[in-house]
């Protein structure tokens, strides 16, 4: 059984990002198409999202488990089961470009990722003088960093909902469904119990 009790197939997205890149913003996008103020996660938000893929339907798993550099051991220890990462990068915020790229960077060589789709999100594109979705494609190096996975940029405005939905077409087409979901999913029920045990409000 799922976590919502269907029979449903369930696939973890990973998603990640510097504090303040706007995960929360587009988590709540998606979840309840209206913005929200939100605050800096402390520990863990995780939601479920249904989408269609392959005319099933598959419920995300999406955590927002902050970039603050404390924050970061405990999301490594969920990387097993990420079927992708979405990484969001806030485009107007030129100062921590490079920490970002560095952050992507360093997710991407983890052993457990190894061949997952990455789908980076250039978000904050309603800010005027923001980057481009191309020059953060170039910025970061993607196709050199990101060899061997699939990979897509995709601008967007978290706040206005601009690119949101396509965003999430596109890791619902690029999300990779494990072969025996049975496991995925005992791990995915038992790490929420966990986190729901732990969270803290
Ligand atoms: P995080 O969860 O990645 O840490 P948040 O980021 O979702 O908390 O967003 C951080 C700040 O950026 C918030 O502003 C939020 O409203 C803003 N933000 C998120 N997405 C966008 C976007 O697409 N465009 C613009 N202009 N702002 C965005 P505050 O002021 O509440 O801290
Ligand atoms: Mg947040």
């Amino acid at each position: 059984m799922g976590l919502r009790g269907s029979k449903q197939p369930e696939a973890q997205v990973l998603l990640l990002g510097l504090d303040n890149a706007g995960k929360s913003t587009l988590l709540y996008k998606l979840k309840r198409n209206e913005c929200v103020s939100t605050v800096p996660t402390i520990g863990f938000n995780v939601e479920m999202l249904e989408a269609r893929k392959n005319r099933k339907s598959i419920a995300l798993t999406v955590w927002d488990v902050g970039g603050q550099e404390k924050l970061r051991e405990h999301w490594r220890s969920f990387h097993q089961d990420a079927a992708a990462v979405v990484f969001v990068v806030d485009s107007s915020d030129r100062e921590r470009l490079e920490e970002a790229r560095r952050e992507l960077e360093n997710t991407l060589r983890s052993e457990e990722l190894r061949g997952s789709p990455l789908v980076l999100l250039a978000n904050k594109q309603d800010v005027n003088g923001s980057l481009t979705a191309t020059e953060i494609k170039d910025a970061f190096n993607l196709r050199k960093i990101c060899s061997g996975r699939d990979w897509f940029v995709q601008p967007c405005s978290a706040s206005t909902g601009f690119g949101v939905e396509e965003a999430f077409r596109r890791v619902v087409h690029m999300v990779k469904l494990p072969s025996d979901s049975g496991a995925m999913k005992d791990n995915i029920k038992e790490t929420v119990h966990y986190l729901r045990a732990t969270r803290r409000h």
